[in-house]
């Protein structure tokens, strides 16, 4: 039975609008567009409004429903260990078995050496975990000097206070300030920053950017560079093949620990397993959430590696750090037949080599001649097409966002769910996403930006 009354449209944007606060929106913004839209009801890719109007999910709700809306296994999943036990605590010498099952799973499908994994419920939670045991783990050390975290410009890594800081995003900073001891570099924006380069020299000059940033702080104060592999809410920014292999000899060289933020990457996103399989990247830590429950319920890790893990357990003694729902049973339960999904589909490979490819060839054919796009790029099942202001010169809108956000209205009008980053239009579909739902996708985005390019004279 649903726990709350039957309302129209109407009355539920009243309500709204008096007493709801949304995440990373302007109110008077939200009211001058007409309010809230009321979602209802999902199922495979496709979301009803309380209207009645279907929507194509293109963002797989914020980039984590990777198995789609209203999959029955995972509802069970969670039914299941609801009614079996619906809550443990994993501080007192007391865990469950689906805890314990899915700590055992994201270590064998993590990279080699990541097989210690610590719950959180959100990917700012986990990132904050992290930031804790690497401050530790340098005390530890007998290093208490490294204290620096680097990350990079448009980086997301979460609204908790320290993941706040450690994103590379302009607009929080202002909110709130950025704490001493955060600091951010060139991410590897190629169609921003690496004009006129090959992608080779720009994918040495943004990992050098890295090196020339711990050698102006002090090597010795250095604690942690904190990256996506792919930068996701930064506008899908895929670095060239260069990038991630001078990065990882920088962090060796000045003994600085690389966490792998995998929020958005992980569980079959790129194609892979996780980004760090896509690029060869080995960390000292990996964040995961979104993907891992695909959305259905709160839930994120820390994935922490040999050498992190051995001096903890060694040297630290009691660990001072944990949230009520680490390691809560119910979400752990839908994790657990989250990934059992994923491989008993082949989603992964479906991703890598059907699906992703398809998508890829689509974008291209629909707007890579388009006069508004300057970039199409991505991997796997995430992608964005970049709106600029002139395709010849290479030149972005400025400021940027405007063109972005007319496009993603006509959008929502045609039907489609998207998400724009600047003048990015972003597209992450559930990987259960079939190839005529695919093409259905893209034609909704192309007739959208033609509407776009119509408006603002450069159709
Ligand atoms: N890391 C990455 C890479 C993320 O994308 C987080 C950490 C934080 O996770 P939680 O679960 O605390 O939200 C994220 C979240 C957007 C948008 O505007 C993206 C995210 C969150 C909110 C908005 O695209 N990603």
């Amino acid at each position: 039975m649903q726990p709350f009354p039957e309302r129209g449209s109407a009355e539920w944007r009243l309500l709204d609008a008096a007493h709801h606060i949304h995440p990373f929106t302007d109110p008077r913004a939200l009211a001058a567009g007409g309010g809230t839209r009321v979602i209802t009801r999902g199922q495979g890719v496709s979301l009803w409004d309380s209207d009645g109007n279907r929507l194509l999910d293109g963002l797989a709700g914020l980039w984590c429903v990777g198995l789609g809306y209203g999959r029955r296994e995972l509802v069970e999943a969670a039914e299941t260990q609801l009614r079996e036990l619906s809550y443990c605590p994993s501080f007192f010498h007391t865990t469950t078995p689906s805890t314990i099952e899915l700590a055992r799973l994201l270590a064998e499908r993590t990279p080699p050496g990541l097989d210690h994994v610590f719950f959180g419920s959100s990917g700012s939670e986990s990132n904050d975990t992290i930031l804790r045991m690497i401050w530790n783990f340098w005390d530890l050390e007998d290093q208490p000097r490294k204290r620096i975290l680097i990350s990079r410009e448009y980086a997301y890594h979460g609204s908790t206070v320290a993941a706040a800081c450690l994103g590379g995003m302009s607009n929080m900073h202002a909110m709130s300030g950025v704490l001493a001891g955060f600091d951010h570099i060139m991410p590897p924006y190629s169609y921003k920053y690496g004009q006129g380069m090959t992608p080779e020299e720009f994918g040495r000059r943004a990992a050098d950017a890295l090196e020339e940033r711990i050698l102006l702080l002090d090597p010795e104060r250095v604690a942690a560079f904190f990256a996506e592999p792919v930068q996701g809410a930064g506008g899908v920014l895929v670095p060239p093949a260069s990038y991630w292999p001078r990065v990882q000899e920088i962090c060796r060289r000045y003994d600085v620990l690389l966490v792998a933020d995998e929020v958005i990457c992980g569980f079959g996103r790129t194609g892979q397993w996780f980004g760090c399989d896509r690029f060869d990247i080995r960390p000292d830590f990996m964040t995961v959430a979104k993907g891992i429950t695909s959305g259905y319920l709160p839930l994120s890790a820390a994935v922490v590696g040999e050498r992190v893990a051995r001096t903890l357990e060694r040297k630290g003694g009691r660990l001072a750090h944990g949230y009520t729902y680490s390691g809560h049973p119910v979400p752990c339960a839908v994790g657990i037949a989250t990934l059992q999904i994923l491989a008993a589909e082949g989603l992964v490979e479906r991703t890598r080599e059907e699906t992703g490819p398809y998508l890829e060839r689509c974008l291209r054919e629909a707007l890579s001649c388009h006069p508004l796009v300057g970039e199409i790029r991505g991997v796997g099942l995430l992608w964005a097409a970049e709106l600029v202001k002139d395709k010849a010169a290479g030149q972005l809108f400025d400021p940027a966002g405007e063109v972005g956000e007319r496009c993603l209205a006509h959008c929502f009008d045609n039907g489609l769910l998207l998400r724009a980053v600047r003048d990015a239009l972003c597209f992450c579909p559930p990987l259960v996403i079939t190839r005529t739902e695919i093409d259905e996708m893209v034609e909704k985005a192309k007739k959208s930006i033609d509407q776009t390019a119509r408006e603002i004279g450069l159709a």
